[in-house]
Parts: structure tokens; sequence; C-alpha cells
């Protein structure tokens, strides 16, 4: 796991696709991959701040994470169980193009039996909106990585709050992303925040259950 996260914090894509299929036939899961993978993204991100690496290196950081879900989707997919299902709104907020942890939000969401509307990146505050009219979900999911997509999500759940009432309940409002924190789910005044997909979704699971079920104390803010 520590060369996977070394291959990738070298940007070396050869290196890590074979030191994934060898894990994977070593019986790794796909869920400790991820995580090695995300901690050599993490270092890739350290190196470009202290300009080692420049844009191109952020790129090939992205291919490298795009090769590594492909070749343990199926296990990430099969590793997962169905439970409360509910529907998803998702997308990356204005301001923003990452675009791998929401796909990989969605995903996840999709193999614990959520329906979910991807509505890409980049997207408006009113656009969610829109969408939460027609499809009255019961989670919005925002992702963003840059820090002026904070002042995006806060915008976005302002909106969504204001309008409530139209929306068939408050709907859950679950940010992500790896710069995310809890002062940031604090200033954006978010139900809760994730930077982990798994435990994302496995905590909108637990809070879809607590709404749907008697009286419950809803979990603290954050990652359980
Ligand atoms: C790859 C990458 C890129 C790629 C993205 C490719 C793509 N298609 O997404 C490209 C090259 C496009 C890119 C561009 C830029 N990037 Co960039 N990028 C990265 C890098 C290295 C990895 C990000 C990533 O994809 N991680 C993998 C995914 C899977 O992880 P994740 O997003 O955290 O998602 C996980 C969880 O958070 C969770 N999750 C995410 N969203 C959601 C939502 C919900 C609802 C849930 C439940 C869960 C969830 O699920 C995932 C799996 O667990 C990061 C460094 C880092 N530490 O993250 C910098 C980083 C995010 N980038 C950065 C910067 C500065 C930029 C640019 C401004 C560079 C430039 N000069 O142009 C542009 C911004 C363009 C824009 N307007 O958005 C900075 C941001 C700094 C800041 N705080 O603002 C970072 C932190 C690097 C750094 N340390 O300086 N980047």
């Amino acid at each position: 796991m520590e060369r996977i996260t070394a291959a990738v914090a070298a940007l070396d894509y050869t290196s890590t696709l074979r030191l994934v299929n060898e894990a994977l036939g070593r019986g790794e899961t796909a869920v400790d991959i991820v995580r090695a993978t995300l901690a050599g993204l993490q270092v890739v991100g350290e190196r470009y701040e202290r300009q080692e690496i420049f844009l191109s290196g952020l790129i090939m950081a992205g291919e490298i994470f795009r090769g590594v879900m492909e070749i343990v989707q199926p296990d990430w997919e099969s590793s997962l169980h169905g439970g409360a299902s509910g529907r998803v709104l998702l997308g990356t907020v204005l301001g923003d193009i990452h675009d791998l942890g929401k796909n990989m939000a969605a995903l996840t969401f999709r193999a614990f039996g959520f329906a979910v509307e991807d509505l890409g990146v980049d997207v408006p505050p009113e656009d969610f909106l829109e969408a939460a009219r027609r499809s009255k979900p019961d989670i919005v999911g925002l992702s963003g990585l840059l820090t002026l997509a904070f002042d995006s999500m806060r915008d976005t759940v302002a909106l969504i709050r204001k309008h409530g009432a139209e929306l068939g309940g408050a709907p859950l409002i679950v940010i992500g992303g790896a710069t995310i924190d809890e002062h940031v789910a604090r200033y954006v005044a978010a139900d809760h925040w994730t930077t982990d997909a798994m435990e994302g979704v496995r905590l909108c699971q637990r809070l879809l259950e607590l709404r749907r079920g008697a009286a419950g104390q809803a979990p603290a803010l954050g990652p359980q």
C-alpha cells in the first residue's frame, strides 16, 4: 500500500497500475487501495503547492486516479451493500471542475441503492434549486475542493434552505471533498461533511433511517 502511495506521489502511472493489479491479486480490498491512492494524491497536492510540479502534474494525478478506479471499480461496487435507499441530488459547485470525488460519491451512493441525479460540475446554486424542485431529493450532496467553492457551497445551502418548504421537506445537505473540514462545514452551514465517499454514504444511510424512524438523536456534525 505504501508503494502505491509513493508511485502516485511520483506521478508514475505505469508503476501505480501495476502495483494496484498486484495488490488486488493478493486480495487487498478496493477500499484500502483507493485510500492508498488518495494518500498519494494528497502528496501530489502538496508538491503542487511547493511548486515542485505544475498543472500538468495535477492533470496526470487525475488520470492516475481514473486508471486506478477502472481497475478497482468492480471490487469497490461488490463490496457495498444496498440498504436504506433514497434520492440524492449531486454536483460539483459553481467555480469548481474537480469531479473525480463527485463521481466516486455517485458510484457509491448508487451501489448502496440510492437513486442519484448528477448535475455535473460548475453547477450554480439556482440549478441545484431547480433540480431539487423537480426531484425532491432526500439528500443534496455538494462536492468541491477549491477554497472559492466554499462560498458557492454556502450560497447553494442558503438557497436550498430558503426554499425548503417547496422541496417536500428540507433535504439533508452533505458536503464532500479533500479540502473540507469541520470549519468549512460550519461556514457553509451544511448538515454534514465528509472526506470519504464510503463513510459519507453510510452516514447518509444512518441519517435517513433516523429521519424515517421514530425519535432519535441526530449524529454529530462530521465523519462518524
Ligand atoms: C487531480 C486534481 C486536479 C485535476 C482534477 C481532475 C478531475 N477531473 O477532477 C485538475 C487538473 C483538473 C485540477 C485543476 C485545478 N486544481 Co486541482 N487538484 C487535484 C488533486 C491533485 C486531486 C483531487 C482529486 O481528484 N482527488 C481524488 C478524489 C477522489 O478525492 P476527493 O475529491 O477528495 O473525493 C473523495 C472524498 O472527498 C469524497 N467526496 C468528494 N465529494 C463528495 C461529495 C459528497 C456528497 C460525498 C458524500 C463525498 C464526496 O469522495 C471521494 C472518495 O472518498 C488535488 C489535491 C488533493 N489533495 O486533493 C488538487 C487541488 C484540489 N487542486 C488545486 C488547484 C489550485 C487547482 C487549480 C486552481 C489549478 C490551476 N492553477 O488551474 C485547478 C482548478 C480548476 C477548477 N476551476 O476547478 C488545489 C486547491 C487549493 C485550494 N484550497 O483552493 C489542490 C488542493 C492542490 C493543492 N494542494 O494546491 N486539479
